[in-house]
């Protein structure tokens, strides 16, 4: 970038001229090479964008477009996996192809438990996320058990992908750029419930997967430089 920048400024502004200049235009021209570069930076970033790859990620719409099992109910803005104690997993699931140019998926969760009268298990509450082969639930992040890619129990224990996953706050960030663009994926949060004394629920919220659309940021590049070239011509010329 620096290097067409460079280019450009001396395409425009060829140094055999900087000797005919006046002081105050040469700072002019430094001031609009600084604001264009401020500019295309602005315009490369905004290209890196949340797709539309997974539906109802901001559950705005209930629960639509999400598989459940078991007791998840619409939070009004989020889901709720409670535990069961019966059948023990309570899961929400969303298949989806992994898009060209993805970069992480992220998602926002939160772990609470209440006293409960049983409690004869000694294994805690926990919540599972995972990132699978639809068809042979192997994880897409890594070979191998364990398949899930974040756990934490109800006693507040969390363990994670060491690698490919980063905790900020109530936000889980999962890298996927190992994953090729295409894939079929299956992505799970799984509450597994136990006769330890506690009742859990887990919210979940803000699911998305943030990509780097390929084709628009070499447009968006190719327009920005097109615009400062123009621009330059017309205020120098
Ligand atoms: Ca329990």
């Amino acid at each position: 970038m620096a290097w067409h920048l460079r280019v450009l400024s001396e395409r425009v502004c060829p140094k055999s001229r900087k000797g005919s200049e006046s002081a105050p235009l040469r700072r002019q021209q430094v001031k609009t090479l600084k604001t264009f570069s401020v500019a295309l930076v602005v315009s490369l970033a905004a290209n890196q964008a949340w797709g539309v790859t997974i539906v109802n990620g901001a559950f705005s719409a209930g629960l639509s477009g999400w598989t459940i099992t078991d007791s998840v109910a619409d939070g009004g803005g989020f889901a709720r996996l409670s535990e069961d104690p019966v059948l023990i997993l309570t899961s929400l699931e969303q298949q989806f192809v992994i898009p060209d140019g993805a970069v992480s998926l992220s998602f926002d969760y939160v772990i609470s438990s209440r006293e409960s009268p049983a409690g004869q298990q000694t294994l805690p509450d926990a919540f599972q996320a995972s990132l699978l082969n639809p068809l042979t639930f192997e994880s897409l992040l890594h070979m191998g058990p364990p398949h899930d890619f974040l756990q934490q129990d109800r006693g507040g224990l969390v363990t994670i992908l060491y690698g490919k996953v980063s905790i900020s706050g109530n936000t889980v960030t999962t890298d996927l750029s190992s994953i090729p663009g295409g894939t079929n994926a299956l992505l799970a949060f799984d509450l597994l419930g136990s006769d330890d004394g506690f009742a859990t629920h887990v919210d979940i919220d803000n699911v998305g997967v943030r990509i780097i659309p390929e084709p628009l940021t070499l447009t968006g590049f190719s327009l920005t430089l097109l615009g400062l070239g123009a621009y330059l011509r017309r205020r120098f010329r």
